[in-house]
């Protein structure tokens, strides 16, 4: 495809015994010894929050896979508790991804698996994930499972809390927009525009995206060589946290990072009810959150939450679907609740009366909106898919119906995409995504 043609759909099953049938055949291809792939060809290591949303979908066909997804995963967390973003394969040749492991070094620091990673975190969606996979197979060996992973889980959340927050106001910190999933979300635009770094300097690297992906698609050399200055500035101080208000170029508090944070604490109380522990240390840090996120990231002026920068101190102006993902916890004020449903059903975000048309991941009448790019527009299944949650958790079923159909429709209209062109449901990115399978599953199933 050239670059910038607008793609047109190009057909998946329309049957749902046929999407499911896709959906698994997915999993399944992807799937590798012990974790699955987000893509073979462009991300083919494990990454950290696409394996909660893949355990998610095994849960459904193959438990005992949804298990060892987590389980590989965890085995992975450093000392400290933080999970790594990025597992590496050690079976796959030097160059399978760019950056690779020479430029995490991961082995250099103290405290760190025997396998290669990165050294950033993703949302931590893992406690709900494991949650979830238990109530879809609620047997025997998903209980032991549990048992198993619930230590890890809280020190997962211990890390965030107690290394991460920066500011001191309760809310967790990413360090770099690789944590926060949403890579290019125009929300990083202002504070990316403050890191120091020269587009010329990615003459020296070989993106391995670009080979397999549309470049008009994805992040530009621009935001390459800012992604690589924040690493290394993170690399070089050895991964410390300690200190990181002291001139680290990127310092923001997310929405969907903070909004998974606290749905973790509340994942944790149920399963630690499950497993016999008493569950009120949870649900005080999960009120905790909320309260938070509320006071420091809800501006009441556009009715939406909006990412924290720390380095100004400011919020950050871009509306975008950051802001809908404090949806997801149970806890969050009505009048809050409210404010991003209206936010939801605007123009903006354009998903009409019943929230049956692709959620776009950007505001649809931005001057920056791009249907095309990455996280700057197009829709992505694991956004919809922790949006209908939300709708779920505060009683809006007609919503989240239309917001179910408007997913199951993208896959029947192009496949299992890495994600969606939010007007005409074309598939950009990988055609063979882990998450867009797993999550297909799970709304099937619904
Ligand atoms: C994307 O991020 C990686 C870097 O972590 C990349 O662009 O190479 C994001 O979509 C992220 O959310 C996702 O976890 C990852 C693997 O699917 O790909």
């Amino acid at each position: 495809m050239t670059a910038g043609a607008v793609p047109t759909r190009t057909g998946g099953p329309t049957d749902l015994a046929g999407l499911r049938r896709l959906a698994v055949a997915t999993l399944d291809a992807n799937w590798e010894h012990d974790h699955t792939v987000p893509s073979r060809t462009l991300y083919p290591h494990q990454w950290s929050w696409d394996s909660a949303f893949i355990a998610v979908g095994w849960a459904h066909v193959r438990p005992e896979r949804a298990w060892q997804e987590l389980t590989s995963l965890f085995r992975a967390q450093w000392a400290d508790g933080r999970v790594p973003h990025i597992v590496f394969n050690p079976a796959l040749r030097v160059g399978a991804y760019f950056p690779g492991p020479e430029l995490w070094r991961s082995a250099d620091v103290e405290g760190t698996p025997t396998m290669d990673t990165s050294g950033l975190v993703q949302p931590p969606v893992h406690a709900l994930a494991a949650l979830l996979a238990y109530r879809r197979a609620p047997d025997p060996a998903g209980l032991a499972a549990l048992r198993r992973l619930y230590p890890a889980l809280v020190a997962q959340q211990r890390y965030l809390a107690e290394r991460r927050d920066v500011a001191g106001d309760g809310l967790v910190c990413v360090v770099h927009p690789w944590e926060s999933g949403l890579d290019n979300s125009p929300a990083w635009d202002e504070p990316m525009a403050a890191v120091d770094a020269d587009a010329a300097v990615m003459r020296a690297y070989r993106r391995h995206d670009t080979a397999h992906a549309d470049a008009a698609h994805r992040p530009t050399d621009l935001d390459y060589a800012r992604y690589l200055a924040i690493v290394a500035a993170y690399r070089d101080h050895g991964y410390a946290d300690r200190d990181l208000a002291d001139g680290h170029p990127f310092l923001v508090e997310c929405p969907l990072f903070n909004a998974a944070f606290g749905a973790a604490e509340h994942a944790l109380a149920e399963i630690a009810a499950l497993l016999g522990v008493d569950p009120a240390a949870h649900r005080v840090r999960a009120d905790r959150v909320t309260e938070a996120l509320v006071r420091r990231l809800y501006d009441p002026g556009t009715g939406t939450f909006q990412p924290r920068d720390l380095r100004t101190d400011r919020l950050v102006g871009a509306r975008t679907v950051l802001g809908l993902a404090p949806l997801i916890l149970p806890d969050l004020p009505a009048r809050h609740v409210d404010a991003l449903v209206a936010e939801a059903r605007s123009p903006r975000f354009g998903v009409a009366r019943w929230m049956d048309r692709p959620l776009p991941t950007h505001d649809r009448t931005a001057p920056d909106f791009e249907a095309l790019r990455y996280w700057r527009g197009p829709s992505w299944l694991n956004i919809g898919w922790l949006v209908r949650r939300g709708l779920l958790t505060h009683g809006r079923p007609e919503l989240a119906a239309g917001l179910r159909r408007s997913m199951i429709d993208l896959v029947a209209g192009a496949g299992c995409h890495e994600y969606f062109h939010p007007d005409t449901g074309a598939g950009l990115g990988s055609p063979a995504f882990g998450w867009t399978a797993a999550l297909l599953l799970d709304l099937l199933a619904d």
